[in-house]
């Protein structure tokens, strides 16, 4: 993981990071992204759970705990499922333009993935205020079977995305590498504003 220059250059594969709280709406602002414009689309919490429920996997209990407590799991495992998930699309589906959603929340992620894997030309960033984002999990978990849709986890969840999170976001608003959306409209709504700053990012 650690390298001294990162796997593929931003003039080869288009990273954008896709930011926000706890059910901002990331994952469904993105499936429109992928409809419209091919990108791929990698959640790093949907390769999570997939890696605890593959059999035999080593780190299946590892990652149950932490998604139920709303904590970051170690880095390590996050960056290697990502950095395969890239290498397998590039491979058979030639796509080298990634929607990485929701990663990275710690700043060793962000960090060893820039520096290891791809540095992201920018972050898309969902802000939604808190009572939005748990009312959308609460009605969520009615039907999502997953086990961090419950008020007790949610929770833990904004409590790591305000202390662990939100200072990556700081770190890329620095680097002038934030488009900020605003996530309280309707789907469409929201996508049409990012449509709009996309076009306004060359994209
Ligand atoms: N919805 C969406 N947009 C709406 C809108 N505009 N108006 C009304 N409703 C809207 O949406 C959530 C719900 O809201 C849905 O029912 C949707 O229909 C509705 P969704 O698009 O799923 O929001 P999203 O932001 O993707 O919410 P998600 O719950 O996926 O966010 P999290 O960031 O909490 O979850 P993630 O899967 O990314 O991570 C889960 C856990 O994995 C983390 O807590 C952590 O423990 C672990 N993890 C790591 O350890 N490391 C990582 O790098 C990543 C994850
Ligand atoms: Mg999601």
């Amino acid at each position: 993981l650690q390298r001294s220059k990162p796997l593929y250059s931003s003039d080869d594969v288009t990273v954008i990071f896709v930011l926000g709280g706890p059910g901002a709406g990331k994952g469904t602002q993105c499936a429109k992204l992928v409809a419209d414009y091919g990108f791929k689309h990698l959640s790093a919490g949907d390769l999570l759970r997939e890696e605890q429920d593959r059999p035999g996997s080593q780190f299946g209990e590892m990652i149950k705990d932490y998604i139920r407590e709303g904590i970051i799991v170690p880095m390590g495992v996050t960056v290697q499922l990502l950095e395969n998930a890239m290498g397998a699309t590039i491979e058979n589906e030639g796509k080298r333009m990634f929607l990485i959603d929701g990663f990275p929340r710690k700043m060793d992620q962000a960090l060893v993935f820039e520096k290891g894997v791809c540095p992201s030309r920018f972050t898309l960033f969902f802000h939604c205020p808190e009572e939005v984002m748990q009312e959308r999990l609460l009605n969520r978990g009615k039907t999502s079977g997953r086990s961090d849709d419950n008020s007790e986890s949610i929770k833990k969840r904004f409590k790591t995305f305000i202390e662990t999170s939100m200072p990556v976001v700081d770190h890329f608003e620095k680097e002038g590498k934030v488009v900020k959306v605003d996530a309280v409209d309707t789907p469409d709504g929201v996508y049409e504003v990012v449509k709009q700053k996309l076009k306004e990012r060359g994209i």
